[in-house]
């Protein structure tokens, strides 16, 4: 059964004024939602790592997720740590945190993979090739899913040589992270070269732009909606499903819930 990731961002809540408390409460609340809906594991992430974002720097992300990651795991979820710095993956695992899901690979922070090594968590190698700020830049592929799979086995041998045993790693194509539009595609129709890589797959399609690109093609008089955009990577979902994907992350569980099941309905 292919597993699912339910994402909790905790960021400050804008109609809020109630503060740190009120941000942690609303996302373990939601956490513990999103396990009730199916989720195998909760992905916490505190600093966005969407093209143009903004970064805030590692003690302002542990401050945000600490605490939840702490309430999860006392309830007996399981939790991912979802950043590329060293120093809030250490101490998310000290809270409980099983695995270290990390977007650039150990590329943004030289002291990543031996810090993992050290935990002893799970690591997610995402594919990245650079800060969202100017991660289009680098958006040149001839062949993408097999650069992608290429770039990701290099990862793989650093982590490797960094001490992380090869059964605790996930590796993950980025989709979105410098890839444009059509090349997510395309690596999605290649992604049986990131399964035959060996270790577990994740991938993230959620609510992401390429969807979106299509469904306003598909009604350019309607907004892609969130709703349309959940439903869209729950179709998603379920075709990553049969290339043999282990996990998919999400931020509506239901409909990849649901989605998940009726895929392997048909599989039998
Ligand atoms: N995408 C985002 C954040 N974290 N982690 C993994 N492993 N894979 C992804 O594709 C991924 C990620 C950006 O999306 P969000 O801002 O909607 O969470």
């Amino acid at each position: 059964m292919t597993g699912i990731w339910g994402i909790v961002n905790v960021t400050p809540d804008s109609f809020s004024d109630g503060g740190r408390y009120l941000d942690v409460d609303r996302a373990v609340a939601h956490g513990l939602r999103l396990r009730a809906d199916g989720a195998t594991v909760l992905d916490v992430g505190g600093e966005s790592t969407r093209p143009g974002a903004e970064r805030v720097g590692p003690d302002v992300e542990q401050e945000r997720v600490l605490p939840v990651i702490e309430q999860l795991v006392a309830a007996g979820a399981p939790v991912s740590i979802d950043t590329f710095n060293a120093a809030t993956a250490a101490a998310a695992v000290r809270a409980g945190a099983r695995i270290v899901n990390d977007v650039s690979g150990g590329l943004a922070d030289p002291d990543m993979l031996a810090t993992v090594a050290e935990t002893g968590a799970d690591y997610a190698i995402g594919h990245w090739r650079g800060f969202s700020s100017d991660m289009y830049a680098q958006a040149e592929y001839r062949r993408v899913a097999r650069e992608v799979a290429s770039e990701l086995k290099e990862r793989m041998g650093e982590a490797a040589a960094a001490g992380i045993a090869p059964s605790r790693l996930i590796v993950d194509p980025g989709i979105g992270f410098a890839k444009a539009g059509a090349q997510n595609w395309e690596l999605l129709r290649g992604l049986d070269e990131i399964v035959a890589l060996g270790p577990r797959v994740l991938i993230g399609t959620s609510r992401k732009r390429f969807l979106a690109e299509v469904l306003t093609h598909a009604a350019p008089d309607d907004d892609a909606t969130e709703a349309r955009r959940d439903l869209a990577t729950a179709v998603t979902s379920a075709l990553a499903a049969r290339v043999g994907v282990w996990a998919v992350r999400v931020h509506d569980v239901a409909a990849t819930r649901d989605a998940l099941a009726i895929a392997h309905a048909w599989e039998g």
